[in-house]
């Protein structure tokens, strides 16, 4: 004890000279002797001119706003309290090259997850931030991760030469200064460090290949530098997320990429779901359904409490894409978008105060501002291919208050109930649009782990590849693969109610015409079938890869939520069960997790094996490779 003390004088004594009474007095307050520590090592490696710590109060974040617009990272737009930030052409996308886990000896992560050796990686990265703030402020700020006072509580502490950063953060997540006052000098919390490096008089960062995002996982440590992408810098998305998923792994909860929505069932019953997705595959669309109610869209934390699954949402603000957000189709968003609430807009067009999109339904103007400078339609990049007027990984930062349909248990320390758990891929040939999992084991890894997409924008590199996006959390997992599969499954054998496991897939595809077979709409149809499922109010039908919707209880539903006539061909197309296709994605499934994954659990490969013997043997039945869902009988009775 007398030891700690001493350090905690120490840090503190070598903070004083380097911070001004009123700074130093908020970090003192704070008896966390390892804040101070990092802090002080972020100042010798940094270098930064002043300090800016944040007690997170009115006057703070009103201070951190403006500093975002007097230094140029934002500009502020024609309706009050909205700006724009623009990131680099190079930096639009969060970045899997240059983003990579710190490896200590003797410690092994799967072949699929891109890594470094740790001491060669932590001698990288802090040559590349050494002095990287000089002439700019760095900023302290604190942050909560779940609700407050909670089970789910983790906290965090960030370093940023970026007023955006730092900004965003006000909207992304739970003011977290206060809790630090009060947490025992022992108390854990996880850190992120990170610097925009050189800034070009546009205030972006210029040395896109020196950009290095690495996670040190050993000390809970997060280095992001030369990027300011909010998925490379705010580093308490899914940076940190990684480290919370390593987190969970030690202590038997699970944290997910996926949204948090309540779906309203008959007589006012409100049911909640937790839906996984790879980014841009309708993860906030569909926990931003009209008429339901959104408490989170992309990082949950589920926790075993009293045998029954909760969650809660670690952040409390949205950090959304606008390609295709438009008023006739998300009506509460665009009310958002366009009304005083604040909302920062990144790399988007903007024309006299005002933001344009991809998809939103208007004209675009010819020219404005976007993230290449000043931008005229015809503009060409080094390739000579046109630029778009605005990216396609255009977004939006807002809180999640601002929107009507927020969940009233967005803050409950208990979080919520899950009734039912989604996962959905993009695949455009063989899952059904929506489909019910046997049980626990068969929906973790049919539809969890076996989860394909085809790569998108959201990611730099190229789209449209088909890749395995296990449980949409490949690309932030921190602990062998296997293992999670493993926590999954014991994670649900533990719960006395299990949620229901559902796959979804909003990407199929005519097999002729190559078409998609729905309209994004439709997705509401599925999760209110889901949600009648959850409460056995209909029966399903049989397939090999999963229970399926009759045609008449989507005949009703799409009348209800749709005012809509749902053709039986079309129903026949969607659900047909497509064999060789299916066949096919099982091989690809097998082989990832037999070459990429070295511990990947025997049920694995038997689960995916019963499937393929259901998908044979109903092609033997009945002759054809392509089975209509007539085919197929309901399950006996209800539940
Ligand atoms: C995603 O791409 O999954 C996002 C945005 O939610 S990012 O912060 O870039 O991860
Ligand atoms: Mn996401």
């Amino acid at each position: 004890m007398q030891q700690r003390i001493e350090e905690t004088n120490g840090y503190l004594e070598a903070i004083r000279q380097k911070l001004d009474p009123k700074n130093y007095s908020k970090l003192s307050t704070i008896k966390i002797p390892t804040v101070h520590q990092f802090v002080l090592e972020s100042i010798n490696l940094c270098n930064p001119e002043k300090i800016f710590v944040s007690d997170d109060s009115p006057e703070d974040v009103a201070y951190i706003r403006r500093k975002a617009i007097e230094t140029g990272e934002e500009k502020p737009l024609a309706v009050p309290n909205h700006t724009v930030h623009f990131d680099g052409v190079y930096d639009q996308g969060r970045d899997r090259e240059a983003t990579k886990y710190l490896v200590p000896k003797g410690d092994h992560l799967s072949k699929a997850l891109n890594q470094i050796d740790r001491d060669v990686g932590l001698a990288e990265v802090k040559s590349l931030l050494k002095d990287s703030m000089k002439g700019r402020t760095m900023i302290v700020r604190f942050v909560c991760l779940g609700p407050l006072n909670s089970v789910f509580t983790i906290l965090g502490v960030q370093c940023t030469d970026s007023w955006y950063v730092a900004h965003s953060e006000y909207l992304l997540f739970r003011p977290g200064y206060e809790a630090f006052t009060k947490a025992h000098p022992t108390a854990q919390f996880l850190r992120v460090l990170h610097s925009c490096g050189r800034l070009n008089e546009s205030m972006i960062s210029v040395d896109h290949d020196k950009k290095r995002v690495y996670i040190d996982y050993t000390d809970g440590v997060i280095y992001s530098v030369n990027t300011q992408y909010a998925g490379n810098s705010v580093g308490f998305k899914k940076l940190a997320f990684r480290l919370a998923i390593r987190k969970a792994n030690q202590e038997g909860w699970l944290a997910e990429h996926m949204m948090i929505m309540g779906v309203r069932g008959p007589n006012g019953r409100k049911t909640y779901f937790a839906g996984a997705f790879p980014s841009a595959c309708g993860k906030t669309s569909t926990a931003m359904l009209p008429g339901e109610t959104i408490l989170g869209d992309d990082i949950a934390y589920i926790r075993n409490i009293n045998s029954v699954a909760r969650a809660a949402n670690a952040e409390c603000g949205i950090f959304g894409i606008l390609q295709g957000i438009n008023q006739k189709d998300d009506p509460l968003l665009y009310k958002v978008l366009t009304n005083p609430a604040e909302v920062i807009f990144s790399n988007v067009l903007v024309k006299d105060g005002k933001p344009y999109w991809l998809g939103m339904d208007c004209e675009l103007p010819k020219d404005g501002i976007n993230y290449t400078g000043y931008w005229w339609k015809g503009k060409t990049d080094e390739n000579g291919e046109p630029i778009p007027p605005a990216h396609k990984n255009a977004r939006y930062t807002i809180s999640l208050k601002a929107l009507e349909n927020c969940d009233p248990e967005l803050d409950n320390p208990l979080g919520v109930e899950l009734d039912g758990i989604i996962y959905g891929g993009r695949d455009s040939k063989a899952y059904v649009p929506v489909q019910q999992s046997f049980n626990w084991e068969h929906g973790i890894i049919c539809y969890g782990a076996a989860l394909e997409t085809e790569t998108t924008f959201a990611i730099i590199g190229k789209e449209n590849m088909p890749e395995i996006n296990m449980m949409s959390i490949q690309d932030f997992i921190s602990i062998p693969l296997g293992q999670n599969i493993r926590n999954n499954l014991n994670f649900g054998r533990k719960l006395v109610k299990q949620p229901i496991i559902f796959g979804v897939n909003y990407f199929l595809r005519d097999s002729t015409t190559g078409e998609y077979l729905n309209s994004p709409r439709d997705k509401h149809v599925w999760i209110k079938w889901m949600e009648l499922r959850v409460h056995s109010d209909v029966s399903a039908i049989v397939t090999p890869t999963g229970l399926i919707p009759k045609y008449e209880d989507l005949h009703v539903l799409f009348r209800q939520v749709l005012n809509k006539e749902y053709r039986k061909e079309d129903y026949s197309k969607q659900f047909t069960i497509r064999v060789s296709e299916n066949l096919d994605k099982i091989e690809r499934v097998e082989k990832f997790y037999r070459e990429k994954v070295l511990d990947t659990p025997e049920e694995l490969f038997a689960a995916l094996n019963q499937q393929r013997e259901r998908l044979i043997e109903a092609k033997e039945k009945f002759k054809m490779n392509y089975i209509p869902p007539e085919y197929f009988a309901e399950e006996n009775s209800l539940k």
